[in-house]
Parts: C-alpha cells; structure tokens; sequence
C-alpha cells in the first residue's frame, strides 16, 4: 500500500512504537529551535540534564522579547547567547528576523524532523519538512538526544484545484479552512496538502497556509516538496538541501476535503478568534483606525513587495496608522535595495522591527475599541495590549487596501492591477547574524538576576485533597492562562510570572491558589472544550503548577497545552460527562483517593467534597505520561 508524505519521513525517523493513528511513537529529532521568550526555560532544563553538547542542529533566536524597557530582556539574551555558545547551538541576533521565517529561509531541509518551542513551528511544512510546534522541555529533550514522543496523527489530505484569482491570497485559503475545521477538535490530526492547485502556489504562500495550521490546532502541515520548492532552494543558495518529496500515488488517508482556489474570496478573521471567519463583503464599510502588516505568517519578501506595489504613489488614508515589519533581515535587506521600502516610507508607513512585535502585544496596542486589520494569526481578546481592541485578521492585500480608503475593503474594488510579484532568483544572503558556536565548555554562561532556576514539582500525593480554584470556558487560550505583551519579560522568573495566571479573567487566581496551599490543599482548574489554545508557552502548565495545580479538569484538551501539562506533572482528566461540568463550582473541595492506582485507569473517579456526589472523568494519557505525571513531571521523570 503506497504511503502519504507524513507517514514516509516519520517512517525514516521512527524509534518507537507503531505508525497508527492513536498509538504513541517516539521519533528521532534532526533540527529545534527555540525563541527567546520560551529559549531561557528550554536551555535551563538542557543544562540540567549535563549534555556537553547538543545533539541536534538547532538555532536560538531573538525575536520575541525585543522591546528592552528594563535589564531583563537584555539579560535574557546574553544568557541565550553565551549558553549557545558552549553547546553548540547556533544563535540568531536580534534583528535578525523571526524564528519561523528565517528558519524556512535558511535552514529547512525537506525529508527532515524539527521542533520548536513556538506553536507556529509547523511554517517549514510549507518546504516538506515534518514540523512540529513542542514545550521547550520537549526541545530540551531532543537537544540531548532523546526522542520525541507524539501520539500517531490521522492524516487529512487537503487537495488544492485550480488557481486563485487576483487579490485572493494564501491567507484567504487558510483562513477558508479555518471556517470549515475551526479552532477545536483537529487534536491528533495532519494535514497534507496536495493537488494540482499546488503548481500554482510559491513556498512563501504555502508557509502561510502551514503557519496558521496552527491555529487549527492540528499537529502539523505538510507541503510535497517539488520544483517550486526546487526554485526556493536555489534562490537560497542552498539547492543541495533539497530533495524531491512526494506522496505515493496510492498513498491513503483518513479524510479528504477538496477546496476550489478559484472560488476563495477575500476573508477574515472576525474578533476574537482566527475561526470567526467572514468574507471580507459581509464587513465591508466599516472604519478602520490601524494596519499592520508583519508577523510570521505575512512578512514575506512577496507579501511585503505586493504591499509595496499597492502603496506606491500613494499615502496612507490620514485616519489610519500603519506599520509594517519585515519577516527577517533578508526580506528587509531586499525590499531596501530594490526601492520598495522606500515605496512605503514615502506612504507614511511606519517601518517596524523585524521581530514578533505587535503579534505578541509588544506595541502597536491599538486604541480603546479600535478596530485593527492585522496580516497575523491571532486574534484572542486583549493579546493585542487593548483589552477590546477589535482585530481583524486578514491578507496583506487587504491590509492595503483598508490603509488607503480608511475602511474595511475588498481588495478587488480597488481598481488597480493586480500587481505582478516575480520571486527573485537570488535572494539577498548573509548570515552574519547567525552566530556558530564555538563549543568551548570553558565559556562562562551569563546569568542576570532575571533568569531562576526552573521550579520542579513534587511527586503526586496518594490521596489528592484540592479546591476549585477558577471554572473557565470553551477555548481558553494560553493567552488567557498567561499573558504575554507587557508580562513576556518575565518569562524567565517564575515566582513573579506566576503572579499573573489567568490575570485578565480573574486577578484573584494567584492569590487563592497560594490561600489552598496555605490550607493544605492542592488546586484544580475546571475548563470547558479546547483548554489550551494558541501558544506553546510551557509557562500555562509551569505557573500553574508553581501555584499548587495539580489537575486540569477539561471538557477536552489542546495537543501541545496537554503535553506542557504531562512534562510539569499536572494531571489532565476530561469529563466522562458534559453535565459534571454545569455541577462543579469554584471553591469546591475536591478528592482523587489512591491518586497511583487512579491514574493507572482510564476512568478515574472523583469525589466533590463539597457537594456530596461522585463523578467520572476520563484520562486519556499512554503509560509513559502517566508515570511522568506520578512523577511530578519530565525533570522528575528523567533523574529517577
Ligand atoms: C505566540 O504566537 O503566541 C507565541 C508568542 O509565539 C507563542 C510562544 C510564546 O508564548 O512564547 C507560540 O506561538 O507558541
Ligand atoms: Fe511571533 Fe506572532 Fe509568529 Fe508567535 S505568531 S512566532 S508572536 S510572529
């Protein structure tokens, strides 16, 4: 039986387990990378596990945490950097570009594993490399030379037909998707693009199509690569990193969903959620205040010259501020060269750094209730920094076109030519804001007063006694658990970041988590479906469980929250029945008895103290997971 593009590079990477959907398999890891706002928790685990040197290729970028409004920031690089040093790990300055984006351009390798410490790690499918989004204790894993282990995916084939038409872009396709598949209930799923539509998409468009594969939740996108993987490779100068990669003709799947590229229109992500999707007619008119244009799904050399193309001669309308910010040093260096940013200088664009910024709430907070059309993935309420704030997420064509008439519009009433964007044959290369190791164990790593050491859990208890600490619910994201923005700098201090879990939903959280550890209980969270949404910061399960969480009572669970939550020993359970889930309260008193011989079912029996009844909830954990968990957590787990 022939076999699909997935199911032939885990074949070749396999070390454990079998290839079917639901069991867990253990795979060997080529690349990582990590970003700064989760590299600092990543490198400090690697430490402690004593590998002289990494094992993998991996590269540290600086992309996130660029705003240095105090020493921590700055602090937290240098540590980056100076630990990169000694083991080997290449780092990418500041400036250089956001992780996602320079990855795809300098070091994806089709037929190749990567994860990464950032949800959006899955953008290097776009070139047929299986790549996977992980907590950096998992990339700390790797990096010493330890499996991977996921739960075998079901495997979607997505056949692309046709061709889009002008002003329908690779974010219409994608945000398309999101319509159909939504935010919640793709866990344990791939998606394979195929079909004759591909010929027609660049490997920039279609790493915008696997960057917000994301937010569809599903374990990661994947690209064949072929000749216009061929043609990036070259431009990159790195055509001896590519092979060709198909699917067997026979190749089978679990699902097959066809999408026309003819019949894509312009789309957009309505607030709050990137599967609040509406066509960009239905909101038509509306007035808009800000545009910007960046992020690693929309900061392509092609996205950025399309933008470029669309404003050149022309300004931006005078109520509206724009912002642009490259992807990497790359696209920057060209769109400098070859006039374009002049283009969009001369517009009245305000030219960003080329990192994360307003992606991730450092900046460009739009103004109170003011409607933001955004070229980004996320939409949650308050990442932007403005509590309701309104963004839209939409195409960089569009972007452009609601920056020159002040309102909502659908790029093809503009009346203008599409613009023609040629890839260049050669990109602009220097890596010079690439630093290579110099493996020297004698190199002192720095460590300010920002970076503690990781906190670790206790085993868990015989007899679990805990409080219902907060109920939340359906599609909590990690940005509600743990906010980002302004808090980011203190990604590397525990004690103070954990002062904010769950901050803009109920400031109070942290505290009576600490009054049930005072009164000997443990806490629990209640959530309703799809806990766990959006980024990969291991910080929602690490805060949590330095506050005293020790189980996440869910209607259903995200992949990569779930994992964060196993490698930090708190224990995951699901709701045998949606109605236990109406019956709980916060405050509630709790209990799991003979929690060692509970774990071990996949029914688990709980008892509300506090109300008097009894419940079942399911645990949906292989063996190895729930031995971690006993453990309180990986770190646990490992040093046994
Ligand atoms: C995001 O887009 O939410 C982030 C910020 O890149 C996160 C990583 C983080 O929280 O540090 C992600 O996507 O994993
Ligand atoms: Fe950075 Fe935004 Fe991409 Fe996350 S989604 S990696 S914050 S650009």
């Amino acid at each position: 039986m022939g076999k699909n593009l997935f199911e032939k590079i885990i074949g070749t990477h396999l070390l454990s387990g079998t290839m079917e959907p639901g069991s867990e398999v253990g795979i060997r890891i080529d690349q990582t990378l990590t970003q700064d706002a989760l590299g600092t928790m990543a490198y400090l685990q690697f430490e402690a596990m004593g590998v002289p040197v990494a094992k993998t290729q991996s590269v540290s970028y600086i992309d996130h945490n660029t705003l240095q409004d105090g020493f921590e920031n700055a602090d937290d690089h240098r540590y980056l950097q100076t630990v990169a040093d000694k083991y080997g790990i290449k780092y990418s300055k500041a400036g250089n570009g956001i992780c996602h984006q320079v990855h795809l351009e300098r070091f994806s390798c089709p037929g190749a594993t990567l994860i990464g410490s950032d949800s959006h790690t899955p953008t290097c499918g776009a070139v047929g490399m299986v790549a996977m989004g992980v907590g950096g204790m998992d990339v700390a894993v790797a990096m010493a030379g330890g499996p991977f282990y996921l739960t075998y995916p079901k495997i979607v084939r997505v056949n692309l037909k046709g061709k889009l038409k002008p002003w329908c872009a690779a974010k219409d396709i994608i945000l398309e998707l999101l319509k159909t598949l939504t935010t919640k209930g793709n866990v344990g799923t791939v998606i394979e693009y195929g079909g004759d539509g591909l010929a027609t998409l660049t490997v920039p468009e279609r790493a915008t199509i696997t960057n917000m594969g994301a937010e569809l939740g599903v374990t990661t996108s994947i690209f064949p690569s072929d000749e216009m993987t061929e043609a990036f490779f070259r431009a990159q100068a790195r055509v001896e990193d590519w092979q060709e990669l198909n699917p067997d003709a026979d190749a089978k799947y679990d699902r097959v969903i066809d999408l026309d590229l003819a019949a894509i229109v312009p789309n957009v992500a309505c607030p709050h959620s990137p599967d609040n999707i509406k066509t960009i007619r239905e909101i038509e008119g509306m007035e808009v205040q800000q545009v910007l244009v960046g992020s690693c799904t929309n900061s392509s050399y092609r996205d950025l010259m399309i933008v470029a193309a669309m404003l050149k001669g022309k300004k931006v309308h005078p109520k509206v501020s724009m912002g642009v910010a490259p992807g990497s040093k790359q696209v920057l260096a060209m769109i400098a060269k070859n006039g374009a940013l002049m283009d969009l200088i001369s517009a009245g664009v305000r030219i960003l750094e080329s990192t994360c910024g307003f992606c991730v709430g450092c900046g460009q907070a739009p103004q109170t209730k003011g409607v933001s059309l955004r070229s980004n993935n996320r939409n949650f309420e308050g990442r932007s920094g403005t509590k309701d704030g309104q963004v839209y997420l939409v195409s960089p064509e569009t972007c452009v076109a609601a920056a020159l008439t002040g309102k909502v519009t659908d790029p093809r009433d503009l009346g203008m030519e599409y613009p023609n964007i040629v890839l260049p044959e050669v990109y602009e290369i220097d890596d010079s804001m690439v630093i290579v190791p110099s493996c020297d164990p004698s190199v002192e790593v720095f460590r300010g007063p920002n970076i503690g050491e990781p906190p670790k859990n206790t085993p868990m208890p015989e007899n679990l006694s805990a409080k219902v600490a907060i109920k939340v619910g359906d599609k909590i994201t990690t940005d509600h658990i743990m906010p980002a923005g302004s808090y980011l700098k203190y990604r590397s201090n525990v004690p103070k970041y954990s002062g904010y879990v769950f901050y803009h939903i109920n400031p109070e959280f942290a505290p009576s988590c600490h009054k049930n550890k005072e009164q000997g209980f443990a806490s629990i969270i209640v959530a309703g479906l799809s806990y766990g949404q959006g980024s990969s910061r291991e910080h929602a399960a690490l805060c949590p469980m330095y506050l005293g969480v020790r189980v996440l009572l869910a209607k259903s669970v995200e992949r990569i929250h779930g994992a964060n939550l196993t490698n930090f020993g708190i224990l995951q359970l699901t709701f045998a029945d949606d109605a236990d889930y109406e019956r709980i309260q916060e405050g509630d008193q709790l209990a799991i008895d003979n929690m060692h011989q509970a774990i071990k079912q996949d029914t688990v029996t709980v008892r509300n103290v506090t109300q008097g009844y009894e419940f079942e909830t399911k645990c949906n954990l292989t063996s190895r997971q729930r031995e971690i968990v006993l453990c309180g957590g990986l770190l646990n787990f490992t040093g046994k």
